[in-house]
């Protein structure tokens, strides 16, 4: 872990006067591989970050910000499972919490994220809750392949805990020191001032199991509604704190939405009041997790890491408060269940910016092993993020998946977090019916479009209708846009690596003669295209709405045409082509 300035103070030492050849080269041999540390929640929605000032100043004002990041599996263990693999659910196997599709057991751990850092001579840390199912009696002090410091809760409530430490297993209290965000922050500090002094870079993933919910009760948790439990210091400071104010809460009308929602009743006073109590809490045991990333933040940079580290704050999955009258829990397609934050600051990583692009879970570990030159031991399905870093105006066209798999069990078994309440069901309700819990659905820029395995359809516009109110799945004049989604989520959902990312099949052709260039954009989907705009040596030339797509301009000596393809379903693509 050693930083940029102590390297060539090393090497300059050992080097001596090598002359101008050898210190050059010694330059280029010191350029360590920076630092990995990512910082995880569980069960945060992105609209919750406004509470986070640290995270929010110390992350994201010094780094770039992901507006419209996604898990394609919200739940825990599949959502973690993909960070380890950079797969879709499907490519992994972890499909939910617990056996047989899911759980602990279900991942290959001697091929994961950690296990190709090591390899590739990172020390490898995880501290704070690892996979669901984790933890079961008998393996408590389980390490799985990969992990050079493994400080996993084996349980994870609040207080009265027990983590294993290493392999040994440390219980904690009641007091407000044994607090669980506290502790698990304490250990990712210990471990960057520990790691700090060795050569090796770091790789550590911090993951804070708040604001999920979990024990101990309190006394003004509601009845019948999970809640997180919040620190002594920050019990009741949102007690004023209304909820979110979103058309979608409490939905007036669902007779256009699959059964799981349609049966639903109208959320009473009660229910409300509980919702509320649950998302208070929630934003104040994230003052915990804020705490935490500050002082993680000041670790690295009394060891002179910081500038040399790869910092990303992120969530598994988001959560519901009463949006589309689900009161609690996640794992289904609305926007508060797959919207999480992405935060990244780093070497090479603008500041104080914010990217549009649609990014997800999957991403991750491409982005990761490639900071680190890594050798990923499975063919990944997400896009590394740095080029997007580099070049930010970068168009992807990319369809993500959002999925999920068969319906699992009630609850989660004994080890590490019970998904009780809020888990795989615990949104379903009552009013579940065959076939209505496993689907697919293609998430563009512009739309969601669901299949459900009862045969059931969803379709939003979300250009006209953020919030998922007016369901166009019965709409004639949408018949075409169906039928093109329907053809893409048949390959989406078996997809396997480039597979997966395969945007638009369109293409610019330009013609140049001595004065004058001739360019247009053709190709199988060129039909689903809404506009071209023509940019020749990055100014806008010329815009065309109206099949064929070209345009005539004046070309000077060396022109680069940029050919900026807009699609009918909201992707976006760049085709780029030079006159010499
Ligand atoms: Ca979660
Ligand atoms: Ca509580
Ligand atoms: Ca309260």
């Amino acid at each position: 872990m050693k930083s940029l300035l102590a390297g060539l103070a090393v090497l300059g030492l050992a080097l001596g006067a090598a002359g101008a050849d050898g210190r050059e080269s010694a330059h280029a041999a010191a350029k360590p591989r920076p630092n990995v540390v990512v910082i995880e929640t569980d069960d945060q929605t992105s609209e919750e970050m406004r509470v986070m000032r640290n995270t929010l100043n110390l992350i994201g004002a010094q780094g770039t910000t992901f507006d419209n990041s996604f898990v394609s599996l919200s739940l825990c263990c599949p959502s973690r499972s993909t960070f380890l693999t950079g797969q879709y659910a499907h490519n992994h196997g972890v499909l939910t919490n617990s056996p047989p599709n899911g759980g602990f057991a279900k991942l290959d751990h001697t091929n994961t994220l950690a296990v190709w850092l090591q390899k590739a001579g990172y020390n490898t840390a995880l501290v704070g809750k690892y996979l669901n199912g984790y933890g079961k009696k008998g393996q408590q002090t389980l390490i799985p392949p990969g992990w050079t410091e493994f400080h996993a809760g084996v349980n994870l409530s609040y207080l009265n805990w027990t983590l294993n430490d290493n392999g040994s297993l440390v219980r904690y209290g009641s007091s407000p020191g044994d607090y669980q965000s506290d502790v698990l922050s304490a250990k990712a500090v210990d471990v960057i001032n520990r790691r700090a002094p060795e050569a090796k870079p770091l790789f550590m993933w911090v993951t804070y199991h708040a604001p999920h919910s979990g024990g101990p009760r309190e006394a003004d948790d509601p009845k019948g509604l999970g809640t997180v439990n919040v620190a002594d210091k920050y019990k009741n400071h949102f007690a004023a704190e209304p909820l979110p104010n979103m058309p979608s809460f409490n939905e007036a009308d669902v007779s256009d939405k699959p059964v799981g929602i349609r049966n639903r009743p109208v959320l009473t006073q009660a229910k409300i009041a509980a919702i509320r109590e649950a998302y208070q809490q929630q934003l104040e045991s994230l003052l915990s997790v804020d705490d935490g990333v500050k002082a993680i933040v000041d670790a690295l940079r009394a060891s002179g890491e910081l500038g040399n580290t790869l910092l990303v704050f992120t969530d598994d999955n988001g959560f519901f408060h009463g949006q589309h009258r689900v009161p609690s829990g996640k794992v289904l397609l609305y926007e508060p269940s797959i919207r999480v934050p992405l935060l990244v600051r780093g070497p090479g990583v603008p500041k104080g910016k914010h990217l549009k692009q649609v990014v997800a879970n999957i991403d991750l570990a491409p982005t990761i092993v490639a900071v680190a030159k890594a050798k990923a031991g499975r063919v990944m399905d997400g896009k590394s993020l740095l080029p997007l870093f580099k070049h930010p105006s970068q168009q992807w066209g990319r369809d993500l998946l959002i999925e999920r798999g068969p319906a699992g069990e009630q609850k989660s078994g004994a080890g590490q977090m019970g998904e009780i309440g809020n888990g795989d069901n615990g949104n379903q309700g009552k009013t579940a019916a065959p076939g209505d819990q496993r689907f697919a659905a293609i998430r563009t820029p512009r739309y969601l479009y669901a299949e459900y395995a009862n045969g059931e359809k969803e379709l939003y516009d979300l250009a006209k209708d953020p919030d998922e109110l007016n369901n166009l799945a019965f709409d004639a004049a949408y018949a075409t846009l169906r039928a093109q989604f329907s053809a893409r989520l048949a390959k989406l959902q078996s997809c396997k690596g480039a597979v997966c990312r395969v945007g638009p099949i369109v293409a610019l052709s330009v013609r140049c003669s001595s004065s004058k260039l001739s360019a247009s954009v053709s190709g199988a989907d060129s039909v689903l295209i809404a506009s071209v705009s023509f940019s020749v040596n990055g100014h806008l030339r010329a815009s065309d709405s109206k099949a064929p797509f070209g345009a005539r301009l004046s070309r000077p000596k060396r022109a680069t045409v940029d050919a900026r393809i807009a699609l009918m379903d909201g992707r976006v693509v760049i085709r780029q082509h030079g006159c010499r």
